[in-house]
């Protein structure tokens, strides 16, 4: 049987692999390896727990906001606060516009070039894989246009982000209680006026390209299905009371229910870990890194809700969400163009949202809520960062970090098969996949692509003395 095998995915964040077999011109199994080993859970412990938001965060310069957010909602459980009304505020725009720009990121630099006939030999926009560009001329020419605009707008973004995030990577201002940040009319004004520019784009240039690409390879409205179960832990509270923007909750085998989070596990079997992690609840578990363990294929380990495999990120979200867009998809919403639409979609929701958000803030009042750091204490922070459900633990014993966990998006998406050998939401929804030619497989990374996926971490495990392999990179 034809293997097709691609390293590392390009256009992707991290590294990734992944090795298929084709029969009769479709993919029948898929295997996704991710190929960094991320340490930083073992680097937090003896940590003041304060430092969990700092140092998390150089667990990827895409995400670092989400990865501030859940460790410091897990420091808010653990020291047992609340945010003021304008602490709340805040950490919602600087979460919201690190989506902003890693969405504009994903379809234009990313992933459009899987669907734009950009010009050849003009890197970063070539080499990539051949065939299939299908855009009338005049489509395909602005969006290589919205090409260089697009890295413009994320430019903004960042500076939006950095107005009450003070940098961006590394923001500064997310901590236990709130922000440091203060409030004061400038910085809404500065926020606004680059929030109506980023506006502007999402609603007359992203959202049109993504529908045009949509309505143009509509039949990658009927490819990439993956589980069709999904999960979103919520994002964005919008009052004091905990009403989120992005809701909580998941959609199992076509029935929708509330997320209890005791029913999150993790599943080590086919990972580069000891099988022995002391429990698989992500509080609990404690991993020991096992290069060359029998079996094992991957560093990601293979999330799993009630023993089941779930897909997180947009696509979940608005569904869960209820947007009449995606739900009137139907079964077509779970495909490789749903995703993309999703994304485009939420982007422009949350946007708009944002706009009145910063109207909302007081200026001159607290942002902080005082706290002590207790001796002994555990907390859970879930949140969602722009790839989707995103989850930090943490235990405090003689009022140091004890034990760190952060099960993360692409974990859900690309991990590995589990105990009872079912594939991941990324390997699922490689199977059935057209593939035209093996040695030009399109197809594989557009399925990929669609999941936004990010392997970035801390180490590159590489054995010393071995030599490291040619790619052909597209
Ligand atoms: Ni490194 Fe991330 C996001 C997180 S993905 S980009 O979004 O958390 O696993």
């Amino acid at each position: 049987m034809p293997k097709v095998i691609v390293d590392p995915v390009t256009r992707i964040e991290g590294h990734l692999k992944i090795e298929v077999e084709v029969e009769g011109g479709k993919v029948v199994s898929a295997k996704s390896s991710g190929t960094l080993f991320r340490g930083l859970e073992l680097i937090l412990r003896g940590h003041d727990p304060r430092d969990a938001q700092e140092i998390v965060q150089r667990i990827c310069g895409v995400c670092p906001i989400g990865h501030g957010t859940a460790a410091t909602l897990a420091l808010d459980d653990a020291f047992q606060i609340k945010p003021p009304h304008n602490g709340r505020i805040i950490r919602n725009l600087i979460l919201g516009a690190n989506y902003i720009q890693s969405h504009i990121l994903h379809f234009y630099h990313l992933a459009a070039l899987d669907y734009v006939k950009a010009p050849d030999n003009i890197p970063p926009l070539a080499p990539r894989y051949e065939g299939d560009y299908r855009l009338p001329d005049a489509v395909n020419t602005a969006a290589v246009n919205h090409y260089l605009q697009a890295l413009e707008m994320r430019k903004k973004a960042h500076e939006m982000l950095a107005i009450f995030g003070g940098r961006m990577p590394g923001q500064r201002a997310i901590v236990p209680g709130g922000v440091t940040e203060t409030v004061d009319t400038e910085k809404i004004v500065h926020f606004k006026y680059r929030l109506a520019e980023l506006i502007d784009f999402i609603d007359n240039v992203y959202v049109p390209d993504v529908l045009a690409v949509a309505d143009v390879y509509k039949d990658w409205l009927e490819i990439g299905a993956g589980c069709k179960n999904l999960l979103a832990y919520g994002a964005f509270p919008v009052d004091d009371n905990g009403t989120l923007f992005f809701k909580r909750g998941v959609y199992t085998e076509g029935s929708e229910g509330d997320l209890d989070p005791e029913k999150i596990t993790e599943e080590v079997k086919y990972s580069w870990y000891n099988d022995d992690t002391g429990g698989n609840k992500p509080g609990e578990s404690v991993i020991t890194p096992e290069p060359g363990k029998d079996g094992a294929y991957s560093w990601l380990k293979a999330p799993r809700y009630d023993g089941k495999v779930h897909e997180v990120g947009p696509l979940a979200r608005m569904w869960i969400g209820g947007e009449p867009k995606i739900r009137a998809l139907g079964d077509k919403a779970f495909s490789v163009m749903g995703r993309h639409a999703a994304r485009a979609l939420e982007c422009q929701k949350l946007a708009h949202a944002m706009a009145d958000w910063v109207m909302q803030l007081e200026p001159g009042k607290p942002t902080c809520t005082p706290h002590k750091v207790p001796n002994r204490a555990e907390g859970m922070g879930l949140t969602e960062a722009a790839r989707g459900a995103l989850g930090h633990w943490i235990k405090i014993e003689g009022g140091r970090i004890a034990k760190y966990n952060a099960v993360v998006p692409t974990t859900w998406n690309g991990g590995p098969r589990d105990s009872k050998g079912q594939p991941g939401p990324i390997e699922q929804a490689l199977v059935g996949t057209p593939v035209k030619d093996p040695n030009n497989p399109i197809e594989l990374v557009r399925v990929v692509r669609s999941f936004d996926p990010c392997i970035a971490c801390a180490v590159h495990v590489i054995t010393p003395g071995r030599d490291v392999r040619k790619f052909r990179v597209y």
